[in-house]
């Protein structure tokens, strides 16, 4: 599985620094919405499920967590650290969100607006929809 991590460029000056996103530039679709977590809990676990069609790009903007990612076949762990790195997470990809700092600010950019009907929340109907690809 190939793991998408983007270093997004920092416009850094004696000030400190600053990130900009621009759809279809530096993010690899139209961004229909953005989201985020914080104040998660010390030991909670996210996610576990994956998306028929949304696409999204993680940012843990504050502080960090890890990102299991799992797409049927093989799965990878992706630590998300600072606030200029951005991990792509395609459809069909099962993903879950662990190991949150109490001071974790996780980001998300989404290619859809939210439709609970393109969330496949069952691990036997998501290895499925692997099987037929
Ligand atoms: C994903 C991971 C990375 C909304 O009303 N609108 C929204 O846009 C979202 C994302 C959620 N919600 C509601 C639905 C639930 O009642 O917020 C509540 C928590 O959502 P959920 O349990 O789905 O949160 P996570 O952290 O398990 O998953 C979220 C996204 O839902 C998901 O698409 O890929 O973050």
């Amino acid at each position: 599985m190939q793991v998408v991590k983007y270093a997004f460029q920092q416009h850094g000056d004696a000030r400190g620094q600053l990130v900009a996103l621009e759809e279809l530039r530096d993010i690899p679709f139209e961004i229909k919405r953005v989201y985020y977590v914080y104040d998660t809990s010390v030991g909670v676990r996210r996610g576990f499920h994956s998306h028929r069609t949304l696409q999204q790009i993680l940012i843990c903007i504050h502080g960090s967590c890890k990102v299991l990612l799992d797409n049927g076949k093989e799965k990878k762990i992706v630590s998300l650290e600072k606030p200029y790195e951005g991990l792509y997470v395609p459809q069909n990809m099962w993903r879950e969100m662990y190991d949150f700092t109490p001071d974790a600010v996780l980001m998300v950019l989404a290619s859809e607006y939210y439709a609970e009907g393109d969330y496949i929340r069952d691990y036997e109907e998501f290895l499925k929809t692997c099987a037929g690809e």
